[in-house]
């Protein structure tokens, strides 16, 4: 298990891990006792059975027997978690500071992935080691070091078994554990340190990459194509410091080079870039990154035919055994006395939850995707039209966007109380499990309470913010669909201007996240422009022009997102035909170009090129979406003005997002040479499940997140420069999962950047 993997020397994160383990394939570490270990005591006690199970512990779903000097474990089927069935060891003392080499041999009657954790024995149970093992029928070796970071004599070894549909068995032999371990060493594959875009460059866009070097003068670079031949040559541009990855850069430009081509790679301070090409690279991820809404769809069988039969899979939460839900959902105990159905809708993320406040930043950006076809200049007016998408919907006559769309704002609708309830015509903030399931687990799978939480202001806001958006885009394909959408928007603009101050709670976590949000004029703006764009109505305009955003400085350099929508207000007035007086439309335009133009400093001011400032915590939660609807921003001062900077500085912020970065990462799966592929998925596990896939080409991982938010990345990163705050690794939430708002952007910017590669 303990891979050795080449690491550039040059990179800056090579540090000792703070109480975590030997994990994928982003970094090595040496598993063996250092000299003088073999003194070091065994801490396990009959780690090879041969006086019995005793002490050996295991839950009522794995009962345990010594079979030929092995520990064997016959594992019940059907179990929802992976810790629904565990076979462990309690009592292990370990040592603030001390580094432990964990080893054994096991095997499975089946394929199947498990984890092996170190950790307290009592609640919080918090992790000194979290590992996912991967086991075959034959016995098969395994070793990990990890470091403590506290004493505690009171840890257990549990191997988590459960969690799988079938019944299975589970053996164990030479178990060992034992202090004096040589501290692993974390060091991310960074690969070459010349960064480009893995994916390629639009052969009349910009050409761009960056060299991580210590070199003090500018150095020589030639662009070799396929077939060897050496098609450009310069010298690069020192660029020093670099605040967001903590690396020494210099950056190359060769957006001369028009040809298209594949297999183009850069060569610089003695080494070579990834491979890429020139062309009209981003076609297809049009339509890949919008496949992954099909996929997280709750609510109906997912065809194989159309998502690939590796994602193939029933309906999840209808009404089936296990399933509890969606379709008849009582409320959180005292938040009401009726029950919805609420079935349909995408699931958020990496879990099952369903959330208005996020359902609508994403089907905006969807909807947004499509209605730019109708306003941009340089859009391909049929490249989201029917049958341009796998969904079942193809050839009914309607943009297979609008249908995608559709799926989640039938759901949205459905969340609105009902007239006659107290609060009608308001939203409730989100529906959920009453508690955390463990990965991975199919959506069929499920056996938890779904319930639905209090209505919320902002919840409100974005319902009538989409809805009015569909009363705005479907009238010519459904229009009693459409009318039904403008009236439930009309409703809960009224609902939430009754009832302007109910926030969601930060402290509703349990089974699902928050998305709480304390301040809803954002959400108050964005719901009066969509309406006023639809309707024309003056009483929407007062109360746009009412709100301090409607002046304000919506594009913060850290960008929008779902907490701060504003910005999708004013974009949408400045894009959508009709709507504001002349004078007033120019003014809102100008902003855009202005915000626009801030964005533009910054990607010329970045080593890496991005629209994301490396020194004002702009590395947070899904910094990949902000740093994409910041190029959204960019894109949408193109459409405006025609003006090839603002294209430019979008496509350039694209590069970053597909591996001119610090870890020389491509964050879509399936995009590039070295693309993450173990996000956070409860749908998506093959990281933990020989037997599941992994997410689907086009998905977007939430990317470098400077705050570190979950105990995975917190132990393996911590001190890392921002753009290295991420891991491919599936237990990594805060930097690794995927999501329909950070799907959503790379959408929108997908279609964008393939109309300029026509
Ligand atoms: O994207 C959300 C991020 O902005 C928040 O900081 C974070 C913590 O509240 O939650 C993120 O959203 C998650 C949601 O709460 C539950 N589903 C998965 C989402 C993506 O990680």
């Amino acid at each position: 298990m303990v891979r050795s993997v080449p690491a550039t020397r040059k990179g800056p994160i090579v540090r000792r891990l703070a109480t975590a383990l030997v994990a994928t394939a982003v970094f090595v570490t040496t598993a063996g006792p250092v000299a003088g270990a073999q003194e070091a005591p065994e801490l396990i006690v009959n780690g090879t059975f041969d006086t019995g199970t005793a002490p050996w512990w295991s839950t009522a779903t794995a009962p345990v027997e010594v079979v030929d000097g092995r520990l064997c474990a016959e594992v019940a089927g059907g179990t929802t978690n992976p810790w629904d069935a565990i076979v462990g060891q309690n009592d292990l003392s370990v040592q603030a500071g001390e580094s432990y080499a964990l080893s054994f041999d096991a095997s499975a009657s089946a394929p199947v992935g498990v984890l092996t954790k170190v950790q307290q024995q009592v609640e919080p149970w918090t992790e000194r080691l979290s590992q996912p093992t991967v086991l075959g029928q034959e016995p098969t070796h395994f070793a990990y070091v990890f470091t403590a970071s506290v004493d505690s004599a009171a840890d257990q070894l549990a191997f988590q078994v459960g969690g799988r549909a079938e019944a299975w068995t589970f053996c164990l032999d030479n178990v060992s554990l034992t202090g004096g371990a040589e501290p692993p060493v974390y060091e991310p594959d960074t690969g070459p340190r010349v960064r480009v875009n893995q994916v390629g460059y639009l052969p009349h866009g910009p050409k761009h990459a960056t060299l991580v070097t210590e070199a003090t003068a500018p150095v020589r670079w030639r662009l070799t194509d396929a077939n060897g031949r050496v098609v450009a040559t310069g010298r690069s541009t020192q660029r020093g410091l670099d605040a967001a990855s903590g690396q020494h850069t210099h950056t190359i430009d060769f957006s001369r080079v028009t040809r298209a081509g594949s297999g183009y790679t850069l060569t610089a301070d003695g080494e070579t870039s990834h491979p890429f090409d020139i062309g009209a690279v981003y076609r297809d991820l049009r339509s890949d990154s919008l496949r992954f809404f099909y996929l997280q769809r709750s609510g109906i069988a997912i065809d194989g035919a159309l998502a690939g039969e590796e994602y193939a899979r029933p309906a999840g939460h209808v009404g089936v055994a296990p399933n509890l839900g969606d379709t008849d959902v009582p409320c959180q105990p005292g938040v009401c006395d009726y029950r919805l159905d609420v079935r349909g809708g995408w699931y958020d993320a990496g879990d099952h939850g369903k959330y208005v406040v996020n359902g609508g930043i994403a089907t905006y950006q969807l909807l947004s995707t499509f209605e730019r076809t109708r306003t941009a200049p340089t859009a391909a007016r049929g490249a989201l039209g029917d049958g341009t998408l796998r969904v079942p919907e193809r050839r009914n006559g309607v943009p297979d966007i609008l249908d995608e769309a559709r799926w989640e704002l039938e759901f949205l609708l459905r969340m609105q109380v009902p007239a006659g309830e107290a609060l009608a015509g308001m939203a409730h903030h989100k529906i959920h499990d009453s508690a955390w399931t463990g990965l991975p687990l199919a959506p069929e799978d499920d056996p938890m309470p779904r319930e639905l939480h209090p209505p919320s202001t902002a919840a409100t806001l974005n319902l009538a913010a989409v809805a009015a958006q569909c009363g705005r885009l479907y009238p010519r394909y459904d229009t009693a669909f459409a009318g039904r959408c403008l009236a439930a928007a009309r409703t809960a603009y009224a609902a939430a201007r009754a009832h302007p101050d109910v926030l969601a709670s930060p402290a509703d976590g349990t089974g699902g996240g928050a998305y709480s949000d304390d301040d809803v004029s954002d959400e108050f703006y964005w719901a009066a422009a969509e309406l006023y764009l639809t309707t024309g109505e003056r009483r929407y305009l007062d109360d746009l022009r009412a709100s301090p955003h409607h002046t304000g400085d919506v594009f913060g350099a850290t960008g929008f997102g779902w907490p701060a929508t504003a910005a999708l207000g004013r974009l949408d007035l400045a894009t959508v035909r009709g709507g504001l007086p002349a004078g007033e439309r120019t003014r809102i335009r100008r902003s855009v170009l202005d915000a626009a133009s801030a964005y533009l400093s910054t990607v010329e001011a970045e080593p890496y090129g991005l629209p994301l400032p490396g020194d004002s915590g702009g590395y947070v939660w899904g910094s990949n979406s902000n740093i994409i609807n910041n190029t959204i921003v960019l894109a949408t001062a193109f459409d405006l003005s025609g003006k090839a900077r603002y294209r430019d500085g979008a496509l350039q912020g694209l590069d970053y997002v597909f591996g001119r970065n610090a870890l020389n990462q491509s964050y879509v799966t399936g995009w590039g040479t070295t693309t993450s592929h173990n996000q956070h998925s409860r749908l998506f596990a093959r990281q933990l499940d020989p037997t599941s896939p992994t997410p689907p080409a086009g998905s977007i991982a939430g990317g470098a997140n400077a705050d570190l938010e979950d105990p995975f990345a917190a132990d393996l990163l911590a001190g890392c420069a921002p753009q290295f705050c991420y891991v491919d690794d599936i237990q990594s939430y805060s930097t690794n999962e995927v999501a329909i708002n950070w799907n959503s952007a790379l959408a929108w910017i997908a279609s964008f950047a393939a109309d300029q590669g026509r």
